[in-house]
């Protein structure tokens, strides 16, 4: 009986030391002087020591009402993003961003998708020759730690290793910035930031 308790003491204190243990980062990004706090990403910057296979699984962008949805994505470097047209008119894509390679995929009509590869950490503006007023973004992160908040400016990023890193904020219309934060379990993370 005796050997059994502290047999299950060793494994519960073998459980408390895992290093695998996995926590979430939350908290609320202001964004002041702007309607709302809606579509900033929050990210992870680095793990040291660790890198990230490029996913196998596509990440769609719909092309809808002549709008890109969503306005705002977050991929993980290596990840294919398909762009689905799914209005009754052409749309195209194309990106004027250098970490994008310029990328332009042409024009296509309703229920087709053309594909892009972001290879490299990236902010991609995202455009339609056909329609100027199109704008949308992909953030291509080295982590794939990252989220977009929400209109009320609230965020969670789920299932983040135990450890110390900094945290970026980027904003379409608002100056980023980045702070420390520890992650043991949950952490916190709030951001106030302006033009
Ligand atoms: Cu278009």
């Amino acid at each position: 009986m005796q050997k059994h308790v502290i047999l299950g003491a060793a494994l519960f204190a073998a459980l408390l030391a895992a290093p695998l243990s996995a926590g979430e980062i939350k908290g609320t990004v202001h964004a002041k002087g702007m309607r709302n706090s809606e579509d900033a990403v929050v990210y992870v910057a680095a793990i040291p020591g660790k890198s990230f296979p490029a996913p196998a699984a596509h990440v769609k962008i719909d092309q809808l009402n002549l709008q890109f949805i969503p306005h705002v994505t977050t991929v993980l470097v290596g990840t294919t993003v398909d762009f689905q047209n799914s209005d009754a008119v052409l749309h195209n894509v194309f990106s004027p961003d250098a970490c994008a390679s310029k990328f332009n995929l042409g024009t296509w009509p309703k229920g087709d998708h053309r594909s892009y590869t972001f290879k490299d950490e990236c902010v991609a503006t995202l455009l339609c020759k056909v329609h100027p007023e199109m704008e949308g973004f992909v953030v291509a992160t080295p982590t794939p730690y990252a989220a977009v908040t929400k209109a009320d400016g609230t965020y969670t990023i789920a299932n983040v290793p135990d450890g110390a890193y900094t945290l970026k904020v980027w904003h379409p219309k608002a100056k980023g910035t980045s702070k420390p934060v520890t992650v043991k379990g949950t952490a916190t993370a709030d951001f106030e930031i302006s033009k």
